[in-house]
């Protein structure tokens, strides 16, 4: 009797497949070559911010194996690589010329990439700020957007063999998690500068674009955002008041002003209170609502999310509540990571759901751009682990890509311009304040001898990517 083939669901032709990484994340050598340091070498150096003392010292020697990394990539078969530039490696200095050395680092692994068939998506900004800028203030000062411009002239002016520029990644998580919550880099926990981070980050995407428009029309620029889906834990009315609060501060806090022109209302008066919002000038909203040409969406989980005093319900409900944020955000309770009765999680403890994606996309779709949509990130940490074999089975990875890959195809059915994906992430690596403890990657990296072992779900997706088309088995 012979098998049936399981039915295949394609993606559109063009449609673009990659893996993601990031500078800091990936690279190690921090005093090679002129660089100097990011806050992120300053934040993980300080005991207590990062699970086990990790910090990216040594990374997975990307910056030395990156010829290797770029051959797995060959034999993955993906079109396309997006990598962030570390801007401490090009302005080492606050002021001054730009370091040879650093751009030629870039330029190297542009030239690999094409060699290699492989399409370069550099990403200016993901999240190694110059420690000297931020000696003089950092995101919460107007002056490092200004900054920000000049290194953003460099890379487009210097750096050949780039069709798309991305100014910034999840620019939420710099201004939020890095001044208001102190979680990341620079560790600072002050809600005033996180409102005038987002602004000024913001900023400095307009003034990326700008010099992009003036210095190179021939380059597309966008930026990644990471958005949210924020559902209320019921229906009670102040579970859905604190779904749109939470919203508010993840996706409108951006969108708005990127695509609107302006900050959203609520979010204005809710931190009216800590004068953020002076940060802004007459000119900055028409700066960064300029034109983009497309944008990255990174998804990985949705949120629940129950007003404040009802954590009792909510623990009723089944769900396993996060700790309000911050004493100004105590008027909700946003549980991420909360354990919805019934529902997987991934190691980080997020909640899996990939309908959230798709209705993410129809939702940037009817409410707000009709730019191309890419998915710049998406991808999950599990306990891997190498077995006796010397193999590693994830098989929970590839039942993850595989769900979210589905829910792509269903909006693209829904009629979203959606036009690639980027799987986060090639390598194991330095999963911010988690370190090394969280392994996200396809490629199982030993971090003791630099060793690269293509996991299972390495194969599965370069199936995937080599076909364009994902089976309908699960
Ligand atoms: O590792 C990060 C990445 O740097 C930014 N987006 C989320 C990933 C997983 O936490």
């Amino acid at each position: 009797m012979s098998i049936p083939p399981v039915p295949s669901r394609s993606f559109p032709k063009s449609f673009l497949w990659g893996t993601a990484t990031a500078s800091y994340q990936i690279e190690g050598a921090i005093t090679e070559d002129g660089r100097t340091p990011s806050i992120w070498d300053t934040f993980s150096a300080t005991p207590g911010k990062v699970t086990n003392g990790d910090t990216g010292e040594m990374a997975c020697d990307h910056y030395h194996r990156w010829s290797e990394d770029l051959d797995i990539l060959a034999d993955l078969g993906v079109g396309a690589y997006r990598f962030s530039i570390a801007w401490p490696r090009i302005h080492p200095e606050v002021s001054g010329p730009a370091n040879q050395k650093g751009l030629d680092f870039y330029q190297r692994l542009i030239d690999g990439l094409r060699d290699r068939n492989i399409t370069p998506l550099p990403t200016m900004y993901h999240w190694d700020l110059p420690q000297a800028l931020e000696d003089q203030g950092g995101w919460a000062n107007r002056e490092t957007a200004l900054r920000f411009a000049d290194y953003a002239a460099t890379v487009l002016e210097e750096l050949d063999g780039i069709e798309k520029w991305t100014t910034f990644n999840e620019p939420w998580c710099s201004a939020w998690l890095g001044y208001g919550y102190g979680i990341h880099a620079p560790g600072r926990t002050d809600i005033g500068d996180a409102v005038r981070a987002t602004h000024n980050l913001l900023l400095a995407h307009g003034l990326g674009v700008e010099a992009a428009r003036s210095l190179r029309p021939d380059v597309e620029i966008g930026l990644t955002l990471n958005l949210g889906v924020h559902r209320p834990g019921t229906s009670h009315p102040d579970d859905r008041a604190a779904a749109w609060r939470a919203d508010g501060n993840t996706n409108r806090l951006f969108l708005d002003p990127l695509f609107r022109g302006s900050y959203p209302e609520d979010m204005l008066e809710i931190y009216a209170d800590t004068n953020g919002f002076d940060a802004m000038r007459e000119g900055d909203l028409a700066l960064i609502s300029a034109p983009i040409d497309f944008l990255g969406i990174n998804f990985y989980t949705p949120g629940t999310v129950f007003g404040a005093g009802r954590e009792q319900q909510a623990r009723e409900a089944g769900f396993n509540l996060g700790p309000a944020r911050t004493s100004t955000d105590k008027d909700y309770l946003l549980a991420i990571g909360a354990e919805t009765p019934g529902r997987p999680q991934t190691a980080m403890g997020w909640e899996i759901d990939a309908t959230a994606l798709r209705e993410l996309l129809v939702r940037l779709k009817n409410e707000y751009t009709a730019v191309p949509l890419y998915i710049t990130e998406n991808g999950a940490a599990f306990h891997d682990y190498v077995d006796s074999s010397g193999r590693v089975l994830d098989p929970e990875r590839v039942t993850y890509v595989h769900q979210h890959l589905s829910a792509c195809l269903d909006a693209i059915a829904d009629g979203v311009d959606l036009r690639g994906y980027f799987l986060w992430s090639l390598l194991d690596n330095f999963e911010w304040a988690y370190g090394y403890s969280r392994r996200f990657g396809i490629v199982w990296v030993d971090y003791d001898s630099g060793r690269r072992i293509p996991k299972e779900s390495f194969h599965w997706y370069r199936g995937v990517v080599t076909t364009n088309e994902l089976d309908t088995r699960s």
